[in-house]
């Protein structure tokens, strides 16, 4: 698997000096980066997330950097703040998209806040390969329930003498972006399950 992949990226960065614009396979073009595995709870054991969520569908970095992992919505939901009651009234049923924690930002592997959700509340940067979640994200929301909260930034890395690519989230209190096939990625495709990293300022 890893010689597999450090082929693919000779051969695609061999690709990219002999043409003049970056392709929509960019994504093949990042380099191996070394990996720290994020440790996470999970129903009473120590979970490895860079290698294998083991079945969890949930996993939380909650306010002061915690990491917990659950089987559903239910349990997710006891160790984060509740929604106020204010957004309760507003939207008694659903809550927000995805189930998505106020005052999170949460990363889906599907489109339409489907899949697996990896929820983070702090800020900081955060390289997915130690989340085992690099190159899967296809929809995020954030609803900032608590004033001054700010944006975020999606990070592609690419290799050699290539800027990595950014995008900026979140201009306003709700960021929700259902599927990120219908984000632009500079000099073509989309940012669908090319994100590498994620910055919350
Ligand atoms: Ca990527």
């Amino acid at each position: 698997m890893r010689t597999r992949r450090i082929l693919v990226t000779l051969a695609a960065a061999a690709t990219t000096f002999t043409m003049a614009a970056p392709t929509a396979s960019a994504a093949d073009t990042t380099p191996e980066e070394p990996v720290t595995p994020v440790i996470a709870e999970y129903n009473g054991k120590q979970i490895n997330l860079a290698e294998d969520w083991e079945g969890a569908q949930i996993c939380t970095e909650l306010a002061g950097g915690n990491v917990r992992c659950y089987d559903d919505e239910a349990a997710a939901q006891e160790d984060v703040a509740p929604a106020p009651a204010a957004l309760k009234r507003a939207n008694p049923d659903k809550g927000l998209p995805g189930k998505c924690a106020p005052d999170y930002w949460c990363l889906f592997e599907h489109a339409n806040y489907k899949g697996r959700k990896l929820q983070f509340h702090d800020t900081g940067t955060r390289k997915l390969a130690n989340w085992g979640f690099r190159d899967k994200t296809s929809s995020i929301y954030r609803f900032a329930w608590r004033y001054g909260m700010k944006g975020a930034t999606m990070i592609d890395y690419r290799s050699g003498v290539l800027h990595d690519r950014t995008r900026r989230l979140g201009s306003t209190s709700e960021a929700a972006y259902p599927n990120l096939k219908n984000l632009a990625y500079p000099g073509g495709g989309n940012w669908n399950d090319k994100v590498d990293a994620f910055k919350i300022d």
